[in-house]
């Protein structure tokens, strides 16, 4: 990036945060969900908020989401986020998603742990919530119908082991499958419901939201002040390297004026003395 692209690049970072600043936030917390393109989200989504057939989100086999999407609830608003790492616009969307949630739904679909990507959007999450991580993070491991139950044992050990050298606590964590909670839906099979973990889940969020609710307020300034914090000292960095920069390009030119400077004052020096001598010169005429 050059230097009239970062300077570009503050700028609108720095408009983005002040109209977050002055957007009216909802007096219910805000729940996002937010992870890698096509980890389930916008499915579990249509889960939590009676759309299990549907489709209030709308999600599919190749990228879907590509702006964020709120959804009022009773006790929450659900936000659905585009997918991240597919591209730069995606992403960007997605993170002002993040800005404004007061919870978030960390969402991976299996196989496997938390690959380096994933991993890197844990410690973006740190920096986001601070101290108060373990609380507005929850991991959601997704499509458990995907995996034996053994295989995914081992998949959440790792993910939550991941999470704690990450976010330096443990989150929650749940294991869904969208699927399956719809089929139980469908069918009005209630053990289908409970074994697809969605409503286990839809709990924790209702009584996570009741006891955030008088801090509500509180948290979402504190983290206003943590990001304007950073954007001071991403400025600061970038006004030393400036300053570095102009003591580097004007030092040739420092070195070449103090020698000039030099010249023109031994010039006048020597002047000086030559108009002295003269008016003595002249003097000694006047008094002949
Ligand atoms: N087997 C299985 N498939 C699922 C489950 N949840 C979602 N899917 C499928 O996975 C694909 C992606 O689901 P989405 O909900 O659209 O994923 P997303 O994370 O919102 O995707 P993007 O918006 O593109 O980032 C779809 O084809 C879903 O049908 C699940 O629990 N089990
Ligand atoms: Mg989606």
């Amino acid at each position: 990036m050059d230097r009239a692209e970062r300077i570009e690049a503050f700028e609108a970072k720095y408009q983005l945060f002040a109209s977050q600043r002055s957007d009216a936030a909802p007096a219910k917390p805000r729940i996002a969900a937010w992870g890698l393109v096509k980890a389930g989200k916008s499915s579990l989504l249509n889960m939590l908020s009676g759309h299990a057939s549907d489709e209030h989100f709308q999600t599919g086999d190749i990228r879907t989401t590509r702006i964020n999407q709120a959804l009022e609830l009773d006790d929450y608003v659900l936000v659905d986020t585009p997918g991240l790492g597919f591209d730069a616009d995606d992403t960007q969307q997605a993170n002002q998603g993040l800005d404004k949630a007061d919870v978030v739904l960390f969402v991976h679909a299996p196989p496997g742990e938390l690959d380096v990507e994933e991993v890197a959007l844990l410690d973006q999450l740190r920096n986001a919530y601070g101290d108060e991580v373990g609380e507005r993070v929850v991991l959601v491991i997704s499509q458990l119908d995907k995996l034996q139950d053994a295989d995914l044992a081992e998949v959440r050990q790792t993910i939550e082991r991941q999470a704690l050298i990450h976010l330096g606590t443990k989150p929650e964590c749940f294991v869904i499958s969208s699927t399956r909670f719809k089929s139980g839906v469908e069918k009005n099979k209630e053990g289908l419901c409970i074994k697809s973990g969605i409503p286990q889940l839809a709990q924790h969020l209702q009584t996570l939201s009741k006891s955030l609710n008088h801090s509500l307020e509180e948290a979402r300034q504190k983290r206003l002040a943590r990001r304007a914090l950073e954007l001071c000292e991403s400025i600061d960095v970038a006004i030393e390297q400036e300053i570095k920069l102009i003591e580097q390009v004007t030092q040739p030119y420092v070195v070449k004026a103090k020698a000039f400077i030099e010249l023109i004052d031994g010039a006048r020096r020597t002047f000086k003395t030559h108009t002295s001598d003269m008016q003595k010169a002249r003097k000694k005429l006047d008094s002949l």
